[in-house]
């Protein structure tokens, strides 16, 4: 006999209902499931058009004066809340079937609750709207976000108190990154120390949402807690250094953690009273948005690696022995109590690719892929780097670099010698960009542990559309790629966290997110396609050569103009 909980543990009761949130920066959106894990309905508030009063472009404010600080009114996704559910309302969806709710959120944003707030939280009137009522709720009223970048002075102090930038990742699972929560409580705390004093709980948007739906204040759960540089990754707790390196009576702001499996509260009674939820639903630990969209794409076997090619791109994968280092991010896996899911996040993603598409390929994604298949997989050694936007990984600024690699013939590793071009022919110019991309991702995602090949890849993202890019993807890493064109892989990611929470209460204890799939998955749209057969296993270790090279040149970019 296995460990597994046995068949009727794992079922959901019938006609009953599962809703995930996503608070994303641009929206918040609304995925209900059935018991059967088919999608019933959904809903979306976009800001700038759903509430142009808050005049956010793409759902932010990207401050003039300030260098890098991009902020996001607080109020504007507590009205969006209101919306959301009048709308949903409105669809006729029957609130009182929904066993259990979760959500996703943005990471590293915060949210600062003024002390004495939790008693408004607990004593909303169901005749008024959320954003009538908690207007005066938030000692700063324009929440920090993942785009802003303006606290590297703070990201300094922060690695210098540990003993170093890796250090904190090996503490934390991520060296400082300016949008990381830690640093941007301790801008506040050096620059507005009254507000910092004024402030009697700090929220991630995760913890935040629901803080709002069960009114209280909510645990920040581990995996998006792993996204502030202040949790330590191994024990899954507060890391007592990284709180002190940060600001003075942190803990007691930030509250307890708890894992993103984990009984949040019971639905407040002021959504009971004016939506009518059923008073036994569950609200489930929210989590941030990557985290949710490793759930939503069902991923749960080490091994398995998703690209989601989005407007930033990003890769991440589970493993159960990551290496944190100055590169990348760890965070604990959120449907598992003990594995971690790994995350690398590009910035030059989709909108660089169609910057290089408009300039070389006629602006059109049919001629960018003409060039790509006319073109021999390696690009003949010519290899570029094309950064539109300030890159995270690795930390360069804008520019784009080309090389040839002199007598490159795919197998004469010892004779790559490159040297600098000012451009390619138009064809060329196509591959070696994506080739880049992908070497960029195979390269940064072996040197963290993952296994190479891939178990399998799951790609997503408004790109993975694209047949001739997901076969580069499979020539390149050497494993089959698969495609689920589900645009809202976070809500859907947090209704079936909401539906393993729901299960994991009834057990009592934890039961593994596979039990939630048994005989479900193959019936509904959450199944996974198989899109590329894996490539050609000799042109898999030709890109190895290419990739080692590519590393070697990116180093050398990084020391003549890296920001670190
Ligand atoms: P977001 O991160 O905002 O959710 P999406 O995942 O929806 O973004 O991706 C949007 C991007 O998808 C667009 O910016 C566009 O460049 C890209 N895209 C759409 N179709 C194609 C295609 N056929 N080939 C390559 N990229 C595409
Ligand atoms: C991840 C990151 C973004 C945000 C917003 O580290 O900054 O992906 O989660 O989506």
């Amino acid at each position: 006999m296995g460990t597994a909980a046995p068949m009727d543990d794992c079922s959901l009761p019938d006609d009953s209902l599962f809703l995930g949130f996503d608070s994303s920066t641009q929206s918040l959106k609304a995925t209900v499931l059935d018991s059967n894990l088919n999608i019933v309905a959904s809903e979306t508030i976009h800001f700038d058009s759903g509430l142009p009063h808050y005049k956010t472009k793409d759902g932010v404010y990207r401050d003039h004066l300030v260098n890098g600080r991009i902020v996001s009114p607080t109020l504007m996704w507590v009205e969006a809340l209101d919306l959301l559910l009048e709308k949903l309302s409105a669809s006729r969806l029957d609130f009182g079937k929904i066993a259990a709710l979760s959500g996703s959120g943005q990471q590293h944003g915060s949210v600062y609750w003024r002390n004495g707030s939790s008693a408004k939280l607990s004593s909303l009137d169901p005749k008024k709207r959320l954003v009538d009522q908690l207007g005066d709720a938030f000692s700063i009223g324009e929440s920090p976000i993942w785009m802003d970048s303006s606290t590297t002075e703070q990201c300094r102090e922060i690695e210098k108190a540990v003993g170093g930038a890796l250090e904190l990742s090996r503490l934390t699972g991520s060296r400082a990154y300016e949008r990381y929560t830690g640093p941007q409580i301790r801008k506040i705390f050096e620059r507005e120390p009254e507000i910092y004093h004024n402030t009697d709980r700090i929220s991630l948007v995760s913890s935040f949402m629901a803080s709002l739906l069960i009114g209280a204040y909510a645990s920040i759960d581990e995996t998006d807690g792993a996204g502030m540089n202040l949790m330590d990754i191994k024990r899954r707790a507060w890391s007592k250094i990284a709180l002190e390196a940060t600001a003075p009576g942190l803990e007691e702001k930030l509250g307890k953690l708890a894992p993103a499996h984990a009984f949040a509260g019971f639905i407040a009674s002021y959504f009971v009273e004016r939506f009518h939820f059923n008073k036994n639903c569950l609200v489930i630990q929210w989590s941030g948005d990557n985290p949710n969209s490793l759930a939503g794409l069902t991923l749960n076997t080490p091994g398995d690696l998703a690209i989601s090619l989005g407007t930033s791109d990003t890769v991440f994968g589970i493993t159960s022995d990551p290496k944190p280092s100055l590169e990348g991010h760890v965070f604990p896996n959120p449907v598992d109590t003990k594995g971690y899911m790994v995350m690398l996040v590009y910035k030059n993603g989709s909108l660089t690719r169609e910057d290089v598409r408009n300039r070389s390929a006629e602006k059109s994604w049919e001629v960018f892929n003409t060039f790509l298949q006319q073109t021999p997989p390696l690009n003949d050694g010519k290899m570029g780097f094309y950064y539109k936007e300030h890159e995270i990984l690795p930390p360069l600024p804008v520019g784009f670099h080309r090389y040839v690699l002199k007598n490159f013939m795919g197998d004469t590793p010892d004779d790559l010698d490159e040297h600098e071009v000012e451009e390619f022919d138009p064809p060329s110019e196509i591959r070696a960009l994506i080739e880049g991309q992908l070497l960029s991702m195979r390269a940064h995602a072996e040197r963290f542990g993952m296994p190479s090949p891939p178990k399998r890849i799951i790609a997503t993202g408004g790109a993975s559309a694209n047949q001739s890019i997901l076969s580069s993807i499979a020539s390149i890493f050497g494993c089959d790629v698969y495609t689920v064109q589900r645009p809202d892989s976070a809500s859907l990611g947090a209704a079936l966290r909401a539906a393993h929470g729901w299960l994991c209460n009834k057990n009592g204890s934890f039961v593994p997110i596979s039990c939630l799939y048994e005989n479900k998955l193959e019936k509904t749209s959450l199944r996974c396609k198989l899109s590329m057969a894996a490539g050609d296993q000799q042109l898999v270790s030709k890109y190895a050569l290419l990739m080692k090279k590519r590393m070697e040149i990116e180093n050398r970019l990084v020391q003549k103009l890296g920001r670190r």
